[in-house]
């Protein structure tokens, strides 16, 4: 790794990039760690011996496997305030109507929620009971109820989730389901069905020095920030950085890495090709790119007759595909897909890496396919520097799955089947259903036809991640009893119910005696031991309330369901449950780490599908959905860690809370000066905003969520995954002069 100044990858000769639009990251450090309200020295034990509990990136303490740097970013500092806070007053919640006139954010600042409570249907609000009676009521609730329990935030680790899917399959049913669901349950399905395994093949150390990185609908920059660390020392060793995008990311063109002197004095140029693609239009690009790979020859023929299956069928279906229909829908020109072509025919080593512009359309699965059918044409798969890696969410994202807190998998990702189920039945003791669940957004439709008796969501907020805020709240007051488990108080918590609600207090993954683990992007089961410190009323570790509450409700399966042992027996069952995570029982000590399948998956291109072959998969352009005067509207993310909002700018692009992206091309043609007050309107809603310039493409807009979902249509989901389309075709009037 060259440790020489290069300036032609510095981002400004103005030293620190002082005024620059750009967020200031040591001032960003400070007011996060300044917004610590709790003891500092127990933050300051959390970050240096704990595993952060943000992105997917994975840490222990503050260091990492890829480099040996301080790994430090404001989003954890920002979670600290969450994890560090002190008990709330629960006489607030007295007056539920009261409280929910307080924004999500003021919640969250009443501080940790320290006791059960409960709130009888009628009754104006919230008052403290035991555990004991809390237990034993949504017991006598749960017994013959339809169930469907939702589990996610950022914080959750695999031992929750693995007792949780369990102690939830023991009260038969499978609808057991996590945010991975409304993240990359496309890049599961797609990436399961292509090359046998749901996971990023390759590790970050993969990036540094490969010849090209691709990010497809993917802003590290903003949620992933300390991975721009990796890539300041990837293009130090030559490595060239394309992003796929349908906006031009001001934090991915340019980035001013903190920890790092010369970056951090000059910044440094991140992206070397932009291509533009509008939202939704990555298949016409992509085909467009692997058609131009099969017409100049420049696909791997060796690796393909090798090591896969299923080209020809490709190449023909390519080949009929028009450059007018991929030029149409990708919003790009032939050329520009010549151009990425020739990048991935001359590269060695490539990794493809995709976030959620790729998945979160009703064809995320078809989108992730295209971006496989690349890799595999060129053999970037299974060797150093190569791989395909959907970067995950946050830290609880890829583990979910993995632990079977998911209603269409078994522990393990394996599918719902009776032998699967039997299998399962006979390890635990009890009868395992063998019939998939509901998905997280089915039991949303369930709830609204009634068709649902007991929510419980630990964590998550379906008023604010989910479509339609409208028919998320009417579905959660059709229920007989909802129970939320949480360490904060939540806008959900508060919404009317015409059953009892009950809140139970969570512990935080630092305080869960015998410690957790999480699973990282790159498969890394990382261990997270007990943090000292203060703890919190009554709160309880979500896998023991989970399992309790199976307990009672079917006493007979109490011992096959407990875990007297703690966290140490649950990582014991788990590596019996899912051999692949081998090595997680011995996790015990801060450090302690197991990276499952190694640096690479499908190593030397053996994949482990049933014959050995990665599959390619014929991808047909979707439709084109955009009528005349229309635009496409995508959600995205601010200053923000999913629903939780820590500040109303944006400072990578300036963009406020109800800022509308629009290209200047767009803006020009309808003579839209930027603060201009604008309405959208499309089937499910309207939302009104300000108008703001940004290199998008045009015909395209973005805006925050969760303010955006009202625009989002409940109806529209992929067929497979499931996955909300969480974008929408609107029309834009100008509502003030
Ligand atoms: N600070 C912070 N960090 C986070 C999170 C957070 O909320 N805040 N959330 C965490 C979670 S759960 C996740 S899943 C990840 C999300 O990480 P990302 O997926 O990087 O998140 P988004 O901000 O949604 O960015 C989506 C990107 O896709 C682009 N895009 C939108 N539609 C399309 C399209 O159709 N095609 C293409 N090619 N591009 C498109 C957008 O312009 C944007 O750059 O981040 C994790 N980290
Ligand atoms: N419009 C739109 N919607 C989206 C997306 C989008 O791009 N656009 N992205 C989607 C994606 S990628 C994801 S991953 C989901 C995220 O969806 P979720 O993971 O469901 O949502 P979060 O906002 O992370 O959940 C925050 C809630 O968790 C609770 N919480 C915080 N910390 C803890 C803890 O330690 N334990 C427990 N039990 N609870 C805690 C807080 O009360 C808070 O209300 O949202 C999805 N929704
Ligand atoms: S980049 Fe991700 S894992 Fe690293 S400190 Fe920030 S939020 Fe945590
Ligand atoms: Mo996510």
């Amino acid at each position: 790794m060259s440790k020489r100044l290069d300036p032609r990858n510095w981002a400004s000769w103005k030293p620190f990039g002082i005024g620059e639009r750009k967020p200031n990251n040591y001032l960003e450090l400070w007011k996060a760690f300044r917004s610590v309200k709790g003891n500092r020295r127990y933050a300051w034990r959390i970050l240096t011996k704990g595993t952060c509990d943000g992105c997917a990136l994975g840490t222990r303490g503050m260091r990492d496997w890829t480099m040996d740097e301080i790994h430090l970013c404001n989003i954890r500092l920002r979670l600290l305030k969450l994890n560090t806070m002190p008990a709330m007053d629960p006489a607030v919640l007295a007056d539920a109507a009261a409280a929910a006139r307080l924004s999500s954010a003021q919640l969250r600042d009443l501080g940790r929620l320290p006791y059960p409570m409960l709130r009888r249907r009628g009754e104006p609000g919230f008052t403290r009971i035991g555990w004991d009676e809390a237990l034993d009521l949504a017991a006598e609730r749960l017994r013959g109820a339809r169930l469907g329990t939702y589990l996610t935030s950022r914080g959750v680790p695999n031992e929750n989730y693995f007792a949780a899917q369990k102690a939830v399959r023991a009260l038969g049913t499978n609808s057991v389901d996590n945010a991975a669901r409304i993240c990359h349950s496309p890049s599961t399905v797609a990436l399961k069905q292509t090359i046998g395994a749901a996971a990023t093949t390759c590790s970050y150390t993969d990036w540094i020095g490969s010849d090209l990185i691709v990010f497809i609908g993917s802003n590290p920059s903003n949620n992933q920030p300390v991975a721009m660390k990796y890539l300041y020392h990837a293009k130090k060793s030559g490595t060239r950085i394309v992003m796929l995008n349908a906006y031009r990311e001001p934090g991915m063109d340019r980035y001013w890495v903190p920890s790092n002197a010369e970056s951090a004095l000059f910044g440094t140029k991140i992206t070397d090709h932009f291509f533009p693609v509008n939202i939704g239009g990555d298949i016409g690009f992509l085909n467009g790119v692997l058609k131009h790979l099969v017409e100049r020859d420049l696909v791997d023929k060796k690796f393909i007759d090798e090591h896969t299956a299923g080209f020809e069928d490709v190449r023909a279906s390519v080949a009929e595909q028009s450059w007018e229909e991929l030029e149409a829908l990708s919003g790009a020109t032939r050329e520009q897909m010549a151009e990425l072509a020739e990048m991935l025919g001359a590269a060695r080593s490539a990794v493809l890496v995709w976030s959620m512009g790729i998945t979160q359309h009703t064809y995320g699965e078809r989108n992730v396919r295209a971006i496989v059918n690349l890799a595999l044409a060129r053999g970037f798969v299974g060797r150093d520097n190569c791989g395909l890696m959907p970067i995950r969410g946050h830290s609880g994202v890829q583990g979910g799955a993995e632990m079977g807190a998911y209603a269409t998998g078994l522990p393990g990702g394996l599918p719902i089947t009776p032998a699967n189920a039997s299998r399962f039945s006979e390890a635990w003791g009890f009868e395992v259903p063998d019939q998939p669940g509901l998905t997280a957004t089915d039991m949303i439709d369930a709830a609204h036809a009634g068709e649902l008796d007991v929510l419980i969501s630990s964590g998550g907020n379906f008023l604010e991640v989910l479509p339609d805020p409208r028919y998320c709240r009417e579905a959660l007051s059709r229920l007989k009893m909802r129970v939320h488990i949480d360490i904060v108080p939540s806008s959900q918590m508060l919404a009317d119910c015409d059953g009892d609600v009950l809140l139970l207090p969570a512990q935080t993954r630092y305080e869960m005696e015998g410690g957790v683990t999480e699973t990282s992007t790159e498969r890394r089961v990382i261990f997270s031991p007990e943090v000292p410190g203060p703890r919190v009323g009554e709160a309880w570790p979500e896998w023991k309330i989970f399992t309790e509450l199976a307990a009672r409700t079917r006493p007979e399966l109490a011992d096959l369901i407990r875990y007297p042992g703690g966290t140490a027996q649950i990582r014991r069952e788990i590596e019996e449950a899912v051999p692949f995570y081998q090595g997680i029982a011995a996790l015990k000590e801060f450090g302690d780490n197991v990276q499952y399948g190694g640096r690479h998956l499908c190593a030397e291109g053996r994949f482990p599908t049933p014959d050995g072959l990665g599959r390619f998969t014929v991808v047909d352009p979707p439709a084109l959905q955009r009528p005349d005067g229309s635009f496409m509207v995508a959600t995205r993310r601010g200053k923000q860690f999913n629903s939780m909002i820590h500040e109303r700018r944006d400072g990578f692009n300036g963009a406020t809370r109800d800022a509308v992206l629009i290209s200047p091309y767009d803006a020009d043609r309808l003579g839209l000066a930027d603060g201009t007050e604008v309405e959208l309107s499309g089937a499910a809603g309207r939302f009104t905003g300000r108008v703001l310039r940004a290199p998008l493409t045009p015909g395209n807009l973005q805006i925050h969520w969760p303010e955006g979902n009202v625009l989002l249509d409940v109806t529209r989901r992929s067929p497979a995954a499931r996955i909300p389309d969480y974008n929408a075709v609107v029309t834009l009037r100008r509502t003030a002069p």
